[in-house]
This record gives C-alpha cells, structure tokens and sequence, in this order.
C-alpha cells in the first residue's frame, strides 16, 4: 500500500474532518429536544455532554466508511449520532464517583458536578436508549435488514462483549498486583473498552452505504487495529505528557502502579506497537484502494494525535 500512503500525505484530513463535523455538529444539536418542561433537565443534561467538544471521531469514522461504498452522509447520519451517543454515555458513567471520579472532561466540569450524579447516571441510560430509538427512527432510504444489523451491533458493542465488559475487566485488573495483568489482559481490555465502538462505528457506515459481509469485516479489522493503536498511543501520551509538563523522568513514570503498554512492552516497545497496528489497520483496507484514503488518513490521525 506504498503508492496509497504516498496518495493519502496530499491528502487534506483536517479539512475532510472540518467538513463532516459542521453536518455532524447539528444532527447531533437537534437530536435532543425537550417538548415539556418534565424533561427539560434531563435533555439539558445529555446535550451538556453530548455538545461538550470532542473530537467527533467516531461519527467521522462511520460517515467515511459509508463514502468507502458510495453510500450518501444522509443515510449515515443516525448511524454517526448514535456511536456519540453511546461514546457521551461512556464518558458521563466513566466519570462518576463510583468509577474514575473525574471532575473535568475535555476541560469542563462533569456531568455528575454540574447536574449532581443522579441525574448524570439517567442521562447517560437515556443517552444509550436513545442511540438506538434514532438510529431505527431516522436512517431512511436503507434496506431494513441493514438498519437491524447496525442495531444489533450497536448493542453488542456496549454488552459483556462490548463496553461495559471492558471495563468491568479493566476494573477487575486495577484491583491485581500489576505483575499478575499480562499483555493479553491489556489487549481483552482494550479490544472491548475502545475497539469495539469504533468497530462498531465504521461497520454501521460499510453496512449503511451497501457493503458485503466480507467487506464489512475488513472495515471491523481496520477498526480493532486503530482502536488498541489508540490506547497504545493513549498510554505512550500520558508518560510523555506527564513527563513534559511536570519534568518528571519516563523513567519514573513507567513504575506507576498500573498495567500500560510501556510498562510492559517499554516505551520504544510501545511505539513499534502502535506503528505495527497501524500498519495492519491498512492492510485491512487495501482491497478497497483509493477509496480508503480519508480512512486510512485518519488511522495515522489517531496515533499522532496530541489530545
Ligand atoms: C453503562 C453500559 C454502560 C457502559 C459504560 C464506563 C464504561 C461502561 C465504559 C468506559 C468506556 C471508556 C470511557 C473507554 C475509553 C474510551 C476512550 C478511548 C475515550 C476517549 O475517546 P476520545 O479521545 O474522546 O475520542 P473525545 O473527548 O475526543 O470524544
């Protein structure tokens, strides 16, 4: 694929992303209204979350990988707003006191400090409710077996096999001595925690814009490598962020009490980790060629990225 990535430098990434999140900005705006004031705190509350920045990376990833297949945005659009729905969920359950206890997300207060933790857990079931009412409601124009598909889907992304196992087996290793977490571990973890959505999130695309199941698999193969690249490279900013911003040594940062790919696999060790995944994610798009190029451009997006 060295002719496609020679392809894919000229192309604009950050202004396919700007194009494709103004349409996503909105659909994703006006897929929360309140009709009466009984539910105005806890549509407040969703939107608050839902239209909290982000980079949008799975909505664009489901509406690039519907235009792989010439399918039109429109059809992918309830596709593309149902996998942020269920990523704003995953944040807003992720930072309550019972799990990591953040108080800031994307650099605002969370959901449970602005809205109290009752109304935050209620906002992210409704927001996960939600995704699929949308996406069975609103994708028009597209065989109702394929809408079924991406439904199910949906939903087993989020299931034992899916988010909510991920991180019931990422809290399950915090309480291990980190020894005890192998590199198998990290990766079930990661597989169910981060892949699965973004899997999730491209194969609704493929499926919506016409795709074979074949097809379909290499877009959820593409997407599993990009997904734990994303924790690699996730895990490999948090050491040389930390390590900037405070001064401290990679060194000292490595013997942190928690099982990473750099604690395992050492920092340089890491960094061909992800360059390796990345590398099989586009080796999953090469039957599709030129087609590829904005997927295979974000790919290399999602372990350079700085945030
Ligand atoms: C309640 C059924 C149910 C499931 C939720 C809390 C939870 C179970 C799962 C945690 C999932 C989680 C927070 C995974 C991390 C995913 C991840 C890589 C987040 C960061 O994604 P970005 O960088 O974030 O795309 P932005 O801010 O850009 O949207």
């Amino acid at each position: 694929f060295s002719s496609l990535a020679s392809t894919a430098t000229d192309f604009d990434l950050n202004a396919y992303i700007v194009e494709k999140n103004g349409p996503i900005t909105k659909a994703l705006q006006e897929s929360i209204v309140s009709l009466e004031p009984q539910t105005a705190k806890i549509c407040e509350s969703m939107l608050y979350s839902l239209m909290a920045g982000g980079k949008r990376i799975r909505p664009v990833l489901c509406l690039a990988a519907c235009e792989m297949f010439a399918g039109s945005d429109e059809k992918a659009m309830p596709s593309a707003v149902a996998v942020e729905m269920i990523h704003t969920m995953s944040l807003i359950h992720d930072d309550l006191p019972s799990m990591d206890n953040d108080d800031l997300r994307r650099g605002k207060p969370t959901n449970h400090v602005v809205y109290g933790e009752e109304v935050a857990i209620l906002a992210g079931d409704a927001l996960l409710s939600d995704s699929f009412k949308f996406v069975a409601e609103n994708t028009k124009g597209v065989d109702p077996e394929r809408v079924l598909d991406v439904v199910v889907r949906l939903g087993k992304s989020v299931g034992p096999k899916g988010l909510a196992g991920g991180q019931a087996m990422d809290l399950e290793c915090e309480g291990k001595p980190v020894d005890e977490v192998s590199l198998d571990d990290l990766r079930w973890i990661h597989t169910h925690k981060t892949a699965a959505l973004l899997q999730v999130s491209v194969a609704a695309g493929a499926i919506i814009g016409g795709a074979t199941p074949e097809e379909v698999e290499a877009c959820e193969k593409y997407a599993l490598n990009i997904g734990l690249a994303f924790q690699v490279a996730d895990d490999i900013l948090d050491i040389t962020q930390s390590s900037e911003e405070l001064g401290k040594t990679a060194g000292k940062d490595l013997e942190a009490d928690k099982a990473t790919y750099p604690r395992l696999l050492g920092l340089d060790g890491a960094r061909e980790e992800a360059q390796r995944l990345i590398a099989e994610s586009k080796k999953a798009l090469e039957p599709f060629g030129d087609r590829a190029i904005p997927l295979l451009a974000l790919a290399d997006y999602i372990i350079n990225r700085k945030n």
